[in-house]
């Protein structure tokens, strides 16, 4: 190779890593990382109110009361934790993108600045480490892959905390960077013609991660399906309603078919079998009540059927007891439920029948699922054979 070919290569490889003047004159630094972390924060909190909310409602904790209506609560609260993740990505990359040149910095020779600048870089690589965990995991979980072997559940619900404490953490170290950040103008040079400014590259970033809520979540609301183009359902299914898991998936096909059917209550006065007769001749009541799955996904349905509280008070039970749903499906982790006593004091909260008026597909669990308001989706258990009353 030439020499002159050789101190080309040189100044190209040059070129390619950052130096600090770069840092300060080209659209990333702080200026941009300031205000496009601003909104990665308030994504992230807000992913993590949503998903503890989620958390809470699944796994009940003694003494800590949870809302049961409006009854489109978890609908709002999940669409924001899948809608506020999804968000998070392009910010994340853009933000990743504007602190890049600090990322590769050599670290300083001086020992104390070092054990310090090592601190700091330990603790950016836990917030990054976890944001990604939390991401990747969260989106995979939306499109029902799991390509690891962990638990999903205990894992992003333990990751979760140290996402948002490693957040805290970075927003106090950084806040003089941060306030320093947003006192100075946008802009650090005169606008070059036919360049990108930092505001163009702010808005293109703000309409990236709007593009991404849309194409994600927009199949939740009615009209807005067809722009969907990223969502995991279609929106579609039968009697109107998505299907998560199919009764062929369930493998309860021939039990719910069987004519001998009977719901089995149980409760502190014993134990009645009922017949679809037996329910249909209660007095029946219908709700409009959203299915709205964990993994971000929501539909409407006009439910019919009997109230949770009047059947279990056929056995004694009352609406200050938990109620536990059990499917007919043999295997897998959604076959059962509990209805806080709060719930079942709800009127609505029904051992449902119909769909739309008509008897339950048998995707969507006949011939008798439980549907209840504000709600997460993987509670409303289908294909039930047995209800059981528990007194605390
Ligand atoms: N028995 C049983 N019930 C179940 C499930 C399941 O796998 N088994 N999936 C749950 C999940 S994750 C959701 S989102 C809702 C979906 O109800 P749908 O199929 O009627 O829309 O059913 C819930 N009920
Ligand atoms: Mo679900």
């Amino acid at each position: 190779m030439s020499e002159r070919r050789l101190t080309g290569l040189a100044a190209r490889v040059d070129a390619l890593v950052p130096s600090p003047d770069d840092f300060r004159s080209d659209l990333r630094g702080p200026r941009t990382a300031a205000r496009v972390g601003a909104w990665l924060g308030v994504a992230f909190g807000v992913c993590f109110l949503t998903g503890l909310y989620s958390h809470f409602l699944q796994h009940p904790v003694a003494g800590l009361p949870l809302p049961t209506g409006p009854s489109r609560l978890y609908q709002v609260t999940q669409g924001l934790h899948v809608a506020s993740g999804t968000a998070a990505v392009p910010l994340i990359l853009v933000k990743l993108w504007s602190v890049f040149p600090r990322l590769v910095e050599r670290p300083p020779l001086d020992p104390r600045r070092l054990a310090l600048h090592l601190l700091e870089r330990g603790s950016v690589l836990l917030l990054v480490g976890a944001g990604v965990f939390q991401l990747v995991t969260g989106l995979a979980n939306s499109a029902q892959w799991y390509p690891w072997s962990f638990g999903f559940i205990s894992a992003h619900y333990a990751m979760a905390w140290v996402a948002i404490g490693s957040v805290v953490v970075h927003v106090a170290v950084k806040l003089p960077v941060v306030r320093e950040a947003f006192g100075a103008p946008l802009e650090t040079r005169p606008a070059t013609p036919g360049a990108p400014s930092r505001r163009t590259l702010l808005r293109t970033t703000w309409l990236s991660a709007a593009v991404a809520v849309v194409a994600t979540t927009s199949v939740g609301v009615p009209g807005l399906r067809r722009v969907a183009v990223l969502a995991v359902r279609s929106g579609e299914g039968p009697q109107g309603v998505p299907v998560n898991r199919s009764a062929v998936g369930a493998q309860v096909v021939d039990v719910i078919d069987d004519p001998g059917w009977r719901l089995r209550v149980t409760g502190p006065d014993g134990m009645v079998e009922l017949s679809l007769e037996d329910l249909r001749a209660m007095p029946q009541r219908e709700a409009v009540l959203p299915i709205a799955c964990v993994e971000g996904w929501s539909a409407d349905g006009t439910w019919g059927g009997v109230s949770v509280l009047d059947v279990v008070a056929r056995v004694g039970g009352t609406a200050q007891d938990d109620v536990v749903v059990r499917s007919l499906q043999a295997r897998g982790g959604y076959r059962e439920s509990t209805l806080p006593a709060a719930w079942v004091g709800e009127p609505d909260s029904l051992l449902a029948l119909t769909l739309g008026g008509e008897p339950l597909h048998p995707d969507h669990g006949y011939p008798c699922r439980l549907i209840a308001p504000a709600r997460p989706g993987v509670l409303q258990t289908k294909w039930l054979g047995e209800v059981e009353v528990v007194r605390a």
